[in-house]
């Protein structure tokens, strides 16, 4: 298997399917959808659909259940990037190397922008009550209600911003919850919804909330040590934002060097639980180990 060019075909099959999900742009509201939809098509990995849509194949599901899902998942994270580059928050005006939504549309149109994809996430997860009866499809909706919210993304996120407007630099505990909260919450609901939705069981989606741990936690530190030892032109943001903004970071406290060790042994932690799992995973495998090298 190439993995590029496998990754770039599943990329865009993902998008077709994203597309398939995206507001209209017409009415009296257009100029928000069309915020929320620069937010959404102005590139990105894809991660977590393409992450769920190989979960979901891998526990043997065939169906379209899985498909609101994955729009819903990119929906919320898109949101939580248009907010998080706000001046309030880290005043970036790039991103993916383009101008942020706040840079393009001004600050009121980007917050409307977040709050408007964030509940069309719902809107559009809530279509797959309308795909099946099954009490899966309730579980998945709880899942990644619960790892956007204050026991996921916007409590980590919260922590994290404290700290730094309040400038209480975090000790290892605290970031280790920052990383678990803002980062892996995300990446857990991609791995978890896959397999609830095609019928894992308990000990099955345990196993997969545990590998998006230790994949959200490598790949958080990654990008810590990306932001001290990348370009601009490969992460097509500012790098140094950290330092920048006086925050402390897993790789202040580690060096490089453990901090690297320490993606690796996360990340072949998570391929070993992976093996446990029926299914073919020889792509998610593939994927896990191109994030721990990632450049961007
Ligand atoms: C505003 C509630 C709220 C949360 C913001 C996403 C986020 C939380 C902060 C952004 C900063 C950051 C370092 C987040 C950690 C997760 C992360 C590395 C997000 C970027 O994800 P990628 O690399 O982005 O998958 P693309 O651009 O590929 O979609």
């Amino acid at each position: 298997m190439n993995f590029h060019e496998e990754m770039n075909k599943k990329v865009h099959q993902v998008e077709a399917i994203l597309q398939t999900y995206l507001p209209k742009q017409e009415g009296l509201q257009e100029r928000i959808i069309d915020a929320m939809n620069y937010s959404i098509l102005v590139g990105g990995k894809r991660l977590r659909p393409l992450i769920m849509q190989e979960t979901y194949q891998m526990f043997g599901g065939d169906g379209k259940v899985v498909e609101p899902f994955m729009a819903a998942l990119e929906m919320i994270h898109t949101y939580s990037l248009v907010h998080d580059d706000l001046p309030a928050m880290d005043n970036d005006l790039y991103r993916r190397g383009k101008p942020t939504t706040h840079a393009k549309y001004g600050e009121a149109l980007a917050i409307l922008a977040g709050d408007g994809l964030l509940n069309f996430a719902y809107e559009t997860a809530a279509k797959a009550f309308m795909i099946t009866n099954d009490e899966s499809a309730a579980r998945a909706f709880a899942v990644l209600a619960q790892k956007a919210g204050i026991y996921g993304m916007v409590g980590g996120q919260t922590v994290d911003v404290i700290s730094e407007k309040e400038q209480k630099p975090l000790n290892m505990e605290e970031i280790m919850f920052v990383h678990a909260y803002k980062t892996a919450a995300l990446l857990q609901a991609a791995f978890m919804v896959g397999a609830i939705l095609a019928g894992a069981t308990d000990e099955q989606i345990a196993c997969m909330e545990q590998i998006g741990y230790n994949v959200g936690i490598a790949f958080q530190i990654q990008d810590d040590i990306l932001d001290v030892t990348a370009s601009f032109d490969e992460l097509g943001k500012p790098i140094g934002s950290d330092k920048e903004q006086g925050k402390v970071t897993y790789v202040d406290l580690k060096g490089l060097k453990e901090s690297a060790k320490d993606v690796e042994a996360l990340s072949k932690e998570a391929l070993t639980l992976l093996e446990a799992m029926p299914g073919d995973h020889t792509f998610v495998e593939a994927l896990i180990t191109d994030l721990i090298t990632r450049r961007k």
